[in-house]
């Protein structure tokens, strides 16, 4: 096996995603930081649209981090996140998608706007609408407990990730209770706390949150 390096940080719900994939098959991935930043030329030669993550597996790289999944789910089918049967598979993909599609753009959106003095009140209600829509659709697709049935699979790799910028940021902004009008969305959180594997990735995440808040309030 050519040494694989997952190029990002645990604080993208992208690249956590992947992390998640690469926990659940038990792979051996080195995570790194992008080499020169996101934007240097070495970077954008990995990935020419100089975002996080990025694979690279040997000479080759693959970017986009649900195509990253899918890679890595085909060329190593140990522990896979996707079920037998295609109807299953379908849904958790569908899960994949409409929390790329649906929920984090939203989500992202709100996290540049945590300050409540300098918010752009007009887009934050904008984006947080935006939320509720992607939020209450993908309500409907979970079957549980986790999000495609009764293991973890591709769909869940994306929404755990979500579900903790969600738990994290979302009550600073007072109007949706997180998970708590998110029921079949809390028990796959619940499900995923519980579960060693996840659990051991979002307690990195949190310290790695912690750490990075810490480090942007000592400078101001
Ligand atoms: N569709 C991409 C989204 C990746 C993405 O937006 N990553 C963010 C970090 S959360 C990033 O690298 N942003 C930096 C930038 O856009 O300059 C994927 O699934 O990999």
């Amino acid at each position: 096996m050519t040494a694989l390096t997952l190029y990002g940080t645990k604080l993208s719900p992208y690249v956590a995603r992947v992390l998640l994939t690469v926990r659940a098959k038990g792979l051996d991935v080195t995570l790194a930081e992008p080499p020169g930043g996101l934007k240097s030329p070495q970077y954008l030669a990995i990935n020419p649209f100089g975002k996080m993550p990025a694979l690279v597996d040997g000479d080759a790289s693959i970017i986009e981090s649900e195509v990253i999944c899918e890679y890595l789910e085909e060329k190593f089918p140990q522990n896979p996140i996707l079920p037998g049967d295609a109807l299953a598979r379908a849904r958790s993909r569908t899960v994949s998608r409409a929390v790329d599609l649906y929920v984090l753009p939203a989500l992202l959106g709100l996290l540049g706007q945590m300050n409540p003095v300098t918010r752009d009140k007009p887009l934050v209600d904008e984006k947080l609408a935006e939320l509720r829509r992607g939020m209450d659709g993908l309500e409907t697709l979970l079957l549980g407990p986790w999000s495609a049935g009764p293991t973890l699979t591709l769909g869940d790799c994306a929404l755990v990730p979500a579900c903790f910028f969600l738990e994290r940021f979302l009550p600073a902004f007072g109007k949706i209770r997180a998970l708590g009008e998110h029921p079949r969305m809390a028990q796959v959180w619940d499900v995923a706390r519980s579960d060693p594997t996840v659990a051991g990735l979002l307690a990195e995440m949190g310290d790695a949150m912690d750490d990075f808040l810490r480090r942007r309030a000592a400078n101001g």
